[in-house]
Formats: structure tokens, C-alpha cells, sequence
């Protein structure tokens, strides 16, 4: 029995190498268990369920026999395992091959199975985990930098010999303008659902209608060949500017010029390897620059390969990781209650509207404020596992547990992401229609990020003024007149409080 869940959706998954369709049955399994671990975004769970009906069908037209449950199949037990045992009482199969799973919870959940469960590595990553083990032992430090060097090298691509194409391993300098004027790109390729989709679209509606997230207008790609129109549309119109504004952030346009690639990568519709092909073949034929194709590339084999290595390597605890032991519950406003700060209201409404925001919204305003505003960094966790279409925990947590919320104390970051209002104002447009005035930090209309900003580095005194990396901003806050101090650390209170009073920001 060889079994593809729902993110295996590549017909070159390791599972299926050597399989013959004469002799081996594959099973696949639409199931509440997944479906409910999370209060998935209704358009995330479309594009799956939608997405392995599809590859369920293209197996079947090659001939396999494929055994495949639907969500609301009356005889379901509603877990993986569940379904895993009852296929194998129908058939009297006791050997399962499987590609192992992304995730700890159904790795554990599989390894417990009492069948012969033959798990075979994922070879869909670039990095092996015992390549990434090999690179992490005895460093001090895990920077990114460093081990995506090493991919480059491995991959060959953008080397020219063992140097980098350009002289350089780095291009970022040459990123992140500030928000364009206008954008000359119209946003990621769309499909007009097909009847498989549409049947999904209904049935997820029905089941999911009251989980945060627009079910439909339903645009996006489900199946491998729409996933390389999407794929071909991206490196043909939005490539060349990828670089340049990946930072920026705009009110009326979500996407810019980023590629909304992961969604499809992450189930496995494009490999993420052939994607960094088509990149770096736009570059040598000359239609993107080096800045934006290096730095599309080192997305995706340095830190999609990096947040995976670091996910197996810190084990099963580390979504619970709370370094700077932050408490609060996370404010309603992230499922769209509203508020007043306008980066939150328009980065959470694309959030709800296609179950993306790109990498600066994520980080540097949702996440940022999470942060600043002292969130349980599991609560936050749970929300980006939630609401994008692109999320699993492999790529996730490390993404939001490390990168975004400090929790894991400087695995992955060596210091917190956090700005005041005066970053987001430089990177967007947000801040000219806000109720708040981004200059200021005290008073009824004043930034909230920027007294929580001062408010989350005076707490968190002991453990960063020592961080070379952060002594200019405290060096600048000692600057402000002991007036100005107390009367922001004050403010930063206030707003701590409305957050624990569950009052409008
Ligand atoms: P682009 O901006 O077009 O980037 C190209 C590709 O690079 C992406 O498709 C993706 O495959 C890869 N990539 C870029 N940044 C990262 C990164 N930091 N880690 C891993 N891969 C990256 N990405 C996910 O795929 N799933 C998640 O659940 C996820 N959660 C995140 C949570 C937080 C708090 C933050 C700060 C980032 C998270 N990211 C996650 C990373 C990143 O934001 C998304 O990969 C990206 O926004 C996806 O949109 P895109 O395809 O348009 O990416
Ligand atoms: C995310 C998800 C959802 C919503 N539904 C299913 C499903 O019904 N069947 C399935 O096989 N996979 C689903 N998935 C993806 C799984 O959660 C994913 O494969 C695991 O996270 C593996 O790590
Ligand atoms: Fe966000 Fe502050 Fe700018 Fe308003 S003023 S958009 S709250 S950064």
C-alpha cells in the first residue's frame, strides 16, 4: 500500500519510485482529522482537497488503482491512521510505503502504526537531513547565509565553477526599494474553477463556512499543469521586479511583484528545484537581473531548505518554545475584528480575502505586532498555521516561532524583528491613510507601534541590551529626555492594557 497525503502531490515522490500499478494499491485520504487541526483558511483546504482529487484522477488514467476516500464518505474513521488500518483490513496489505510526512505529529502518528511502514526520505528537499545535521554540528551560530552557500554549491546553480555567478553570493543591496508608484504587473496567473474544484468549493463551504477566510471569488491553481502556467506567468512578467520592491507594501495591490508560488510548492505541484531552474534560465538568457533571480533563488534554497533543516533538527518541543515568556492571548483583530491601524486591518483583509500575505506583511507587521504587543508565541503560531494557503508547520513554525516571534531565543535570528511605525511607513503606503499618525509616539492618535516598540525593549532590557547587534537602539532611546521615556513607556502600558481589556486599537 502506498499512501500520498495531501502534500505529496508530485508523481515523482519517493514513495511511488519502483511501485508497479499490476501489484501495489495507493491510498489517499480527504479526512476531518486534517482538515480540523487547525481552523484552516476555506481556501487552503480547496486547494488541497480540489488538488489530490486531481492527482488521485491522473493516477487512475495512468492505471493505478488508487483507494480514495472523500471527505464526507460515510464509512471514514476521519483520521490518516484511521484510514491507513481500515485499507489494510479491506485488502489484507500489512506493508505501507509512504514518503515521510513533513510534519512530527504524523511522522509520530505513523511510526506507532501496528503494519510495516517502509518511510522513505523526501527527496523532493535539497537537503537531506542528515546533510543539514552534517552543516549545523559544532557551529555556534546558524545563519542562513552560510548554509545557503553550500546549496548553491550543490545545486550548481548560479556557480560559475566554485564561484558565484556576478562575484557575489549576496544581491540583497540592490533590494528593497520603497513602494512603487504604480505596478505593472497584474498579480498571479488565475483559473476559473473546473467542476472537481467547484464540487470541493461546495462541499468546504458547507463544512468550513464559518472558519476565518473568503471562500471564493476561488482562483487558484490545482493541478501540475496549471501550477507551471502559474509558475511560467511569474518568471515571464514578474521576475525581472522580484528584487526590487520584495519589501515594499501596498493597500490596493497584495502581491506585487512576488511569485504566490509557495502554495503550490509546498503540496508538491512544483518542485522547488525546478522553479530555481526556470529562474536562473530567465537570467541567462537575460530577461530578469541577478538581483532579483539570486534573491528569488536563495528563497527557496536558502531559506525553504533552511527553516525544513532547522525543524527536524530542534525536534518536537519547538513549537512551544517561549523565550521571552510572552503571555497574551492574541487580540480578535487578527480574525478581523476591526481596528484601527491600517497596516493591520489591510494585511489581515488580504489574509482573509486569498489566504496570502507576502514574506514583509507577515513579518515585519503582523508578526511585529504580535511581538511588540507581547503575544503567546503558540497562539501566534497556530494563527499563520491557520490562515495561509501555503502553510505547514515544517515551514511555518520556524518561520514564525524563530524568525518572527524570538521564541526560540536566536536559533534563527540573531535579534527579534521588531520596528516602530517608521519602517512600515517606508515600506508602504499604509501609513498616509491611517487613523494613527506614524510620527508620533504618545496621545490618542499616536502610532501604536511606537510606544510598543520602546515598551518591548525596555522589558526585554536584560536580555538585549547586551546584543551588539541592538545597543544603537538603546543608545537612541536613552537620547529622548527622561520625560519622553517615562511618558512612551506609559503609553506602551495603555496599549498593553487595551489588548488585555480586548478594546479597539
Ligand atoms: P515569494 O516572495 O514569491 O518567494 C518565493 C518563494 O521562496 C516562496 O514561494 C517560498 O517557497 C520561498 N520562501 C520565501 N521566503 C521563505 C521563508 N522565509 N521560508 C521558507 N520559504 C520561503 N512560507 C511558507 O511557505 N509557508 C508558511 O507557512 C510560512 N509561514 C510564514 C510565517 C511567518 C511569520 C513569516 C514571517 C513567513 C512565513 N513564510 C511561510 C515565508 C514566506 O512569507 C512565504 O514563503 C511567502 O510569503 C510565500 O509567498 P510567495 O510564494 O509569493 O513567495
Ligand atoms: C492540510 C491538509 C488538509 C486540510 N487536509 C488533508 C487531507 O484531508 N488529507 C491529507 O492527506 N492531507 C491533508 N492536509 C495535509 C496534511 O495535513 C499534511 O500532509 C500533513 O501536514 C503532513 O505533514
Ligand atoms: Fe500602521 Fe502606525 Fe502606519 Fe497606522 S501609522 S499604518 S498603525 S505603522
Amino acid at each position: 500500500m502506498i499512501v500520498i497525503l495531501g502534500d505529496q502531490l508530485s508523481r515523482d515522490i519517493s514513495s511511488l519510485q519502483g511501485a508497479d500499478p499490476n501489484h501495489d494499491v495507493i491510498v489517499m485520504a480527504e479526512v476531518m482529522g486534517e482538515a480540523t487541526y487547525v481552523p484552516h483558511h476555506p481556501k487552503k483546504i480547496i486547494l488541497i482537497l480540489s488538488a489530490m482529487r486531481k492527482f488521485a484522477a491522473q493516477l487512475r488514467d495512468q492505471g493505478w488503482r488508487v483507494l480514495y476516500t472523500e471527505l464526507d464518505d460515510p464509512d471514514t474513521s476521519h483520521t490518516l491512521t484511521g484510514e491507513i488500518l481500515r485499507r489494510a483490513a479491506e485488502t489484507g496489505i500489512t506493508d505501507v510505503c509512504i514518503t515521510e510526512p513533513t510534519e512530527w505529529r504524523v511522522i509520530d502518528a505513523l511510526t506507532d502504526l501496528p503494519l510495516r511502514v517502509d518511510m522513505r526520505p523526501d527527496t523532493r528537499f535539497i537537503a537531506s537531513h542528515a546533510e543539514f545535521e552534517t552543516w549545523a554540528k559544532g557551529r555556534k551560530a546558524l545563519r542562513m547565509e552560510y548554509f545557503y552557500r553550500e546549496m548553491r554549491r550543490k545545486t550548481g546553480l548560479l556557480m560559475q565553477g566554485d564561484d558565484p555567478e556576478g562575484g557575489q553570493w549576496n544581491f540583497d543591496h540592490d533590494n528593497r526599494k520603497g513602494p512603487p508608484k504604480s505596478v505593472a504587473y497584474a498579480g498571479p496567473r488565475q483559473f476559473t474553477p473546473d467542476t472537481v474544484t467547484q464540487s470541493v468549493i461546495q462541499l468546504v463551504q458547507d463544512r468550513f463556512g464559518d472558519n476565518f477566510g473568503r471562500a471564493t471569488p476561488f482562483w487558484f491553481a490545482t493541478d501540475r499543469v496549471q501550477a507551471l502556467e502559474a509558475m511560467d506567468h511569474f518568471m515571464r512578467y514578474a521576475l525581472p521586479s522580484f528584487g526590487d520592491y520584495q519589501d515594499a507594501m501596498l493597500n490596493e495591490n497584495a502581491f506585487l511583484y512576488h511569485s504566490f508560488l509557495a502554495p503550490y510548492i509546498n503540496i508538491g505541484l512544483l518542485s522547488p528545484r525546478e522553479v530555481c531552474d526556470a529562474a536562473q534560465a530567465e537570467w541567462q538568457r537575460g530577461h530578469a537581473p541577478i538581483n532579483a533571480v539570486e534573491g528569488f533563488i536563495r528563497q527557496i534554497i536558502g531559506w525553504r531548505e533552511y527553516v525544513r533543516g532547522i525543524y527536524f533538527l530542534k525536534g518536537r518541543d519547538y513549537t512551544a518554545s517561549n523565550h521571552l515568556g510572552h503571555t497574551r492571548d492574541l487580540p480578535a483583530l487578527y480574525w478581523g475584528a476591526p481596528t484601527r491601524m491600517n497596516c493591520m486591518a489591510k494585511s489581515i483583509q488580504q489574509t482573509r480575502d486569498d489566504a496570502y500575505a507576502h514574506h514583509i506583511q507577515r513579518l515585519m507587521v503582523t508578526g511585529n505586532f504580535a511581538l511588540l504587543a507581547g503575544i503567546d508565541p503558540h497562539q501566534v503560531h497556530e494563527w499563520y498555521l491557520s490562515v495561509y494557503a501555503d502553510a505547514f508547520e515544517w515551514v511555518e513554525a520556524p518561520n514564525t516561532i524563530g524568525m518572527s516571534q524570538f521564541a526560540d531565543g536566536g536559533v534563527i535570528a540573531s535579534k527579534p524583528y521588531v520596528s516602530s511605525g517608521a519602517y512600515i511607513n517606508r515600506m508602504s503606503d499604509y501609513c498616509k491613510s491611517c487613523h494613527y499618525r506614524v510620527k508620533d509616539r504618545t496621545g490618542d492618535r499616536a502610532c501604536p507601534f511606537n510606544a510598543l516598540y520602546w515598551g518591548f525593549l525596555d522589558r526585554h532590557r536584560d536580555k538585549f541590551a547586551g546584543n551588539p547587534r541592538m545597543a544603537q537602539m538603546y543608545r537612541t532611546f536613552a537620547k529622548i529626555s527622561d520625560q519622553d521615556q517615562q511618558d512612551t513607556l506609559e503609553q506602551a502600558q495603555k496599549i498593553w492594557a487595551m489588548l488585555d481589556a480586548g478594546d479597539r486599537l
